[in-house]
C-alpha cells in the first residue's frame, strides 16, 4: 500500500489529518510513528510558501510522499492578523493556545462586533525529489469573548459558526471535519492523492 506521511508537528492537526484520509486506502504516516523530529523554520511570505516548504523537507527527509498543512485565524478586526503568524500570536515566548485565545480578546476588547474572521489552510503534497501540489480551504465565522467547548484545538473555542450557535470546539470532529478550512483544503487534494 502507498504511504502518506502527515508532515505536521501539531498534535490536533495529526488526529483531523487522519480522520479526513482514513478511506482514502493509504496507509498515513506520522512523524512519531517513523521516529522523526524534523522543525521547518516557517519564514515563507504566504501560506502557500511555508506548507510548500515544509512538505518538501518531510519528504526529502523521509523519502514518502508528505502532506503539509499552514494555516492560521485572520480577523477582520484586526486587519487580518494573526494570519500566517497565528501560532506565534503572543508577546511572550512559551505562550501555549489559551494564552493566544486571551490576547486575541484583549486585542478586541472594545472594538465593534461581530468579530468576523476565516481560518485559512493550504496544503502541500510533496513527492520526494519531484513536484509540490498546493491546494487551499476557507472557512469563515466570527470571534466571541468567551470560551465555548472543548474540542478541537487552537483557536476552536472562541470561534463561532454563527448558523449554528456553535464553536468549532464544540463541534464533534466528524462535524469539523466537514465544515473547516482543513477539510475543504483535504477535499480539494483528494484528487491529487488519487
Ligand atoms: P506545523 O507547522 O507543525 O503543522 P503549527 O501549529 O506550527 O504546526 P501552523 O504554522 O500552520 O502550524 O500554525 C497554524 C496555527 O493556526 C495553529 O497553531 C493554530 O493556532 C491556528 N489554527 C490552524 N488551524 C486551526 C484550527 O483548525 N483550529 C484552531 N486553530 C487553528
Amino acid at each position: 500500500m502507498n504511504k502518506l506521511l502527515i508532515a505536521t508537528n501539531n498534535k490536533g492537526k495529526v488526529k483531523e489529518l487522519q480522520d479526513l484520509l482514513k478511506d482514502m486506502g493509504i496507509e498515513l504516516v506520522t512523524p512519531a510513528n517513523i521516529n522523526l523530529k524534523l522543525e521547518v523554520e516557517e519564514d515563507g511570505a504566504t501560506y502557500n510558501e511555508n506548507a510548500a516548504k515544509k512538505a518538501r523537507a518531510f519528504a526529502e527527509v523521509s523519502g514518502l510522499i508528505s502532506l503539509a498543512d499552514d494555516s492560521g485565524l485572520e480577523v477582520d478586526a484586526l486587519d487580518g492578523a494573526p494570519g500566517l503568524h497565528s501560532a506565534r500570536y503572543h508577546p511572550k515566548p512559551g505562550a501555549n493556545d489559551a494564552d493566544r485565545r486571551a490576547y486575541m480578546i484583549e486585542n478586541l476588547i472594545g472594538k465593534p462586533r461581530p468579530w468576523t474572521a476565516h481560518f485559512h489552510a493550504t496544503i502541500a503534497i510533496a513527492v520526494p525529489a519531484k513536484d509540490v501540489h498546493i491546494v487551499e480551504g476557507n472557512c469563515y465565522g466570527e470571534i466571541i469573548p468567551e470560551e465555548r467547548g472543548t474540542g478541537g484545538f487552537g483557536y476552536d473555542p472562541i470561534f463561532l459558526f454563527p448558523e449554528l450557535n456553535k464553536t468549532m470546539a464544540e463541534l464533534e470532529m466528524e462535524e469539523k471535519n466537514r465544515l473547516s478550512h482543513r477539510a475543504k483544503a483535504v477535499m480539494n487534494a483528494i484528487p491529487i492523492l488519487k
